[in-house]
């Protein structure tokens, strides 16, 4: 694979780091043997999970305050995914980039030629009716009192369109499935009706759902509140099964993370979707408040845990829904090249962990109502320390064993940073 990042880098980042590295996974082998578990089989698990990351995580995000730019940012999606590609070189987690439209709007043969160039390929494409396209002529009217429920059929149409041309440019670069997210909602009790813009979603998302290539998946995003703060359209995981439900086997639910309310158990709510079989993909970030989008992990690992525990107690019922795995952060004061490796390791640190749960035993302690041994059982999968088994994977992938430094002492962010202008602040536009 093409990348900025010289093989060699990796290469005497790794040499530094290999000796430890066998010993620690050597221990690890040993511990997880007396449990019953062969360390090479979670290792090449973990190796085959892949999670997606956004085109727009690679540039500095914002608040509704400001936004304070880094050095080097992408100023199109051609260097979004030279970005993309150096984290996939180190980390080799996230060989895909789901892309957001109108952002990353291109000429689909210039795409694939990236793609090609980057050993990158496309995931879930996103489309954009949270805010206005004042560029694009195909786009005159306003979304300010909405996009798929508005009161205005011409609205909804543009809408409609603007979806639709989004699966387009995303068949052509070989995406398989879209996310929307829609922003629409109200500020004041009365200012809408909370069933009839229910009722115009759905009509206008059944349009959607026509348009959609046989082999594609559109996937209802819920958020409980924001930029809408008395009543959001989508608001939670009732309302996106629902539409899910009634516009058919091509829709499924789609999981932010930081889109629910505060304590809300989101494991749970991730079981009663495989349960109806509409599971779609989640979108991985942490928050301590709302919707922080902060890297994945970094508040609250056990809940991560805890929904990995989820997917990998759900065995055969998931392999069939095949969910979407993508990060959806804001990185305001981080470096994003190094937020989303060390999301995307988190992710599978999870994911590795839940491995390690030993289930059949789990089961019989839950059947037998030994509460404290079941929860213990949870517990030591989750207590123990798999950075071996992520390293490993890395490493055997042409990756780096501690990715970061590696980032750190290969000088891309001062490289991109002296032949990219720098960028100007502004909004975020994070969903
Ligand atoms: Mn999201």
């Amino acid at each position: 694979m093409a990348s900025r990042i010289e093989a060699e880098v990796i290469a005497r980042s790794n040499e530094a780091r290999r000796a430890a590295l066998d010993t620690d996974y050597d221990a690890l082998g040993e511990r997880l043997a007396r449990r019953g578990i062969a360390i090479d089989a979670v290792t090449r698990a973990v190796a085959a999970f892949t999670i997606a990351v956004p085109s727009w995580g690679v540039g500095t995000g914002g608040t509704r305050f400001a936004r304070f730019p880094g050095g080097g940012e992408p100023r199109t999606i051609f260097e979004k995914l030279d970005d993309c590609a150096v984290i996939q070189a180190l980390g080799r987690a996230t060989p895909a980039v789901s892309l957001h439209i109108p952002w990353d709007k291109a000429e689909p043969r210039l795409l694939i030629e990236k793609a090609e160039e980057t050993g990158l390929s496309f995931d879930a494409m996103n489309s954009n009716t949270f805010q206005d396209h004042p560029d694009d002529p195909a786009h005159p009217l306003s979304y300010k009192y909405g996009s798929l429920s508005h009161s205005d059929p011409a609205v909804r149409a543009q809408a409609v369109a603007h979806n639709l041309e989004t699966v387009e440019i995303g068949r052509a670069i070989g995406s398989r499935a879209l996310t929307v997210w829609i922003a629409d909602g109200a500020n004041f009790p009365g200012q809408s009706d909370l069933g009839r813009a229910f009722e115009r979603y759905i009509a206008s998302m059944k349009v959607i759902v026509a348009g959609l290539p046989a082999d594609w998946f559109l996937y209802c995003e819920h958020k409980l509140y924001e930029p809408a703060f008395y009543a959001t359209v989508v608001q939670d995981w009732g309302t996106s099964l629902m539409a899910a439900m009634e516009l058919g086997p091509q829709a499924r639910c789609l999981v932010d993370l930081g889109h629910h309310a505060p304590n809300a158990n989101i494991e749970q709510i991730v079981s009663r979707l495989i349960h109806a079989g509409k599971l779609g993909g989640f979108h991985f970030n942490d928050s301590k408040y709302g919707d922080d989008d902060l890297d994945a992990g970094t508040i609250d690992p056990f809940r991560l845990f805890l929904v990995f525990n989820e997917l990998v107690g759900a065995g055969d019922r998931l392999d069939r829904l095949t969910p979407s795995y993508m990060i959806d952060q804001s990185h305001n004061v981080t470096d994003p090249i190094e937020s989303l490796i060390r999301s995307a390791s988190e992710i599978r640190r999870a994911y590795a962990q839940a491995l390690l749960v030993d289930r059949a035993a789990l089961e019989e302690l839950q059947d037998a109502n030994d509460a404290l041994m079941a929860s213990e059982t949870l517990r030591a999968a989750f207590r123990t320390d798999v950075e071996p088994i992520l390293a490993r994977a890395r490493l055997d992938a042409g990756g780096a064993i501690d990715p970061i430094a590696a980032y750190r002492e290969s000088g891309y962010r001062a490289a991109v940073s002296a032949t990219r202008p720098p960028s100007r602040g502004g909004g975020g536009g994070i969903v």
